[in-house]
């Protein structure tokens, strides 16, 4: 373990003094000062007080911080300002690096699905988690479903009633509802239709043979402390329904804790991700790279697909873009 991480951890445990933590650690007093001296740099302020070092008050929102609560197994690179954090995940797994998260404050070329570009600004939460798990490229899919389900969950823990949509979008729940209500007198739609506007993105990239995931980078955006009005229709923003801002390392560290106890047990994320779907039970419409499939959701299953019921049968799509049609769709109307 490196100086500046063990300083880290002997400063959870309270204050403690320069040359008590040299002699723990088995290194210079310089060693550890300077190991001090980069947390601070880092945003990490350590006091220094008659007692020895002490963590600070607010462990601020970088590497140190979320380092300093997280109980999971990543490290925490942090930037600024970054173009994606997803491309520099990836280039960390270029160089053999894994289980590392990147977290960015804002990104100038944030990515979406589809090279679709993602709003990024300052106040959100961006990050990727890069590792590189024991599965067949065929279940990876699983681990999508998994961080979906972790920031659905993560959002409902600061009192967002927040659900996915199918297979990867984290949306306000019964948000849709009225604006997409006949009966409400409501005439305006947004583009995620029914089950409300969007939370949060996820993008998933990997590398490896068929039998063997080389790495693995899911790429996590939530719309944290971010105006609506800097993000494109039919987004939202945690501290827009909120009222008040989310305090961001906290709610990285909830995402990533349950993003790896969810990842240690993928037999149960599929019932996880039922559980928490706006999808199931909608009527929607499919576009996928072979043409649309329009019908009733019925269900997920393994690694991921979804299962329409449609006028012809049943079809099980794997990827594609999901919309919510609806209700009047159900009598026949369309809704374009
Ligand atoms: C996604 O794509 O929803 C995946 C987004 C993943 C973003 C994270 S942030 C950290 C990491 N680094 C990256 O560079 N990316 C990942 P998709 O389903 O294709 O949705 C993209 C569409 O959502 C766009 O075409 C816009 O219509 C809309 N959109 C763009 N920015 C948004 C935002 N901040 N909030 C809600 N919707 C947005």
């Amino acid at each position: 373990m490196d100086t500046r991480r063990a300083v880290l951890d002997a400063l959870a445990d309270g204050p403690v003094s320069g040359p008590a933590l040299a002699a723990e650690l088995g290194v210079s007093r310089a060693a550890v000062w300077k190991a001090v001296e980069r947390l601070r740099e880092e945003g990490f302020a350590v006091e220094s007080t008659d007692d020895g070092y002490v963590a600070p008050a607010d462990p601020g929102y970088g590497a140190p911080g979320i380092e300093f609560d997280l109980d999971a197994p990543y490290t925490v690179e942090y930037h600024d300002a970054l173009s994606s954090t997803n491309t520099r995940a990836r280039a960390l797994a270029e160089s053999g690096a894994s289980d590392v998260v990147v977290v960015a404050d804002e990104q100038t070329g944030g990515r979406g699905r589809l090279d679709r570009s993602w709003v990024a600004p300052s106040g959100g939460v961006w990050l990727s988690v890069l590792t590189a798990p024991a599965v067949s490229a065929a279940r990876a899919p699983q681990l999508t479903l998994a961080a979906a389900v972790a920031v659905a969950d993560a959002c409902r823990a600061v009192d967002v009633d927040a659900g996915i949509k199918w297979p990867n979008d984290v949306l306000l729940a019964g948000d849709g509802g009225a604006s997409n209500d006949a009966d409400a007198g409501a005439t305006s739609r947004d583009h995620v239709g029914r089950g409300g506007r969007k939370l949060a993105g996820i993008l998933t990239e990997m590398e490896g043979e068929a039998d063997r995931v080389a790495w693995l980078v899911v790429g996590i955006g939530v719309n944290a402390n971010v105006n609506p009005s800097e993000l494109p229709a039919g987004a939202t923003s945690l501290r827009a329904v909120r009222g008040d801002p989310v305090d961001r390392r906290a709610f990285v560290c909830d995402v990533l804790e349950r993003y790896a106890e969810l990842t240690t047990d993928l037999e149960a994320v599929l019932s996880a991700w039922r559980d928490r779907a706006i999808t199931l039970g909608q009527r929607v419409r499919v576009e996928t790279s072979t043409g649309t499939v329009v019908g009733e959701a019925v269900d997920v299953e393994p690694p991921g697909a979804l299962v329409v019921e449609t006028e012809t049968g049943t079809v099980r799509v794997h990827a594609g873009d999901c919309t919510h049609l609806r209700a009047a769709d159900r009598d026949g109307r369309t809704d374009r």
